[in-house]
């Protein structure tokens, strides 16, 4: 008989976001600041995706299977840091959630930030939050604009 045991993570395994598919509620204008540019690797913060400057806009990534995942790091833009303003990060663990919006079952928030001004930086989250998607909302109304975010798994 043999025994099948699931794959457990017992190393980091890197960015989990990394070139993962992301999309986000709008494109502002005919820019080139997409929702991809927030997983590319870069976190240079004159690379940056960008929504529409309204409140309530929201980007995600789709992590393409769940992870029980310990830190999110969000890296903002060098210039005008602080549009990003009321910013909630929210997970799911469902494998095609509804966009991202609060108060919904599909989406718990892990994180509340207002104003931050600056870099938001590393959030660690509770033991035993499993992740498929991870999504950055603002209700402030200048949109949602993000260098990067990198997603680890870091506990054995
Ligand atoms: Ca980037």
């Amino acid at each position: 008989m043999t025994y099948e045991f699931s794959k457990i993570v017992t190393e980091c395994q890197g960015n989990l976001a990394l070139n993962k598919p992301a999309k986000q509620s709008s494109n502002y204008a005919d820019s080139d600041y997409l929702a991809q540019k927030a997983v590319d690797g870069n976190t240079d913060g004159f690379d940056f995706s960008r929504t529409e400057l309204k409140a309530n806009q929201w980007w995600m990534v789709d992590l393409g299977e769940q992870y029980e995942v310990t830190n999110i790091e969000l890296y903002n833009r060098n210039e005008n840091r602080s549009r990003l303003q009321k910013v909630y990060i929210l997970t799911s663990n469902y494998s095609s959630p509804s966009n991202p919006y609060l108060n919904s079952g599909e989406w718990t928030v892990r994180y509340y930030h207002h104003p931050p001004y600056g870099a938001i930086g590393n959030i660690i989250l509770e033991e035993g939050v499993f992740v498929r998607h991870v999504a950055v909302l603002s209700s402030h109304d200048e949109g949602v604009t993000l260098a990067e975010v990198k997603v680890y798994v870091y506990r054995e």
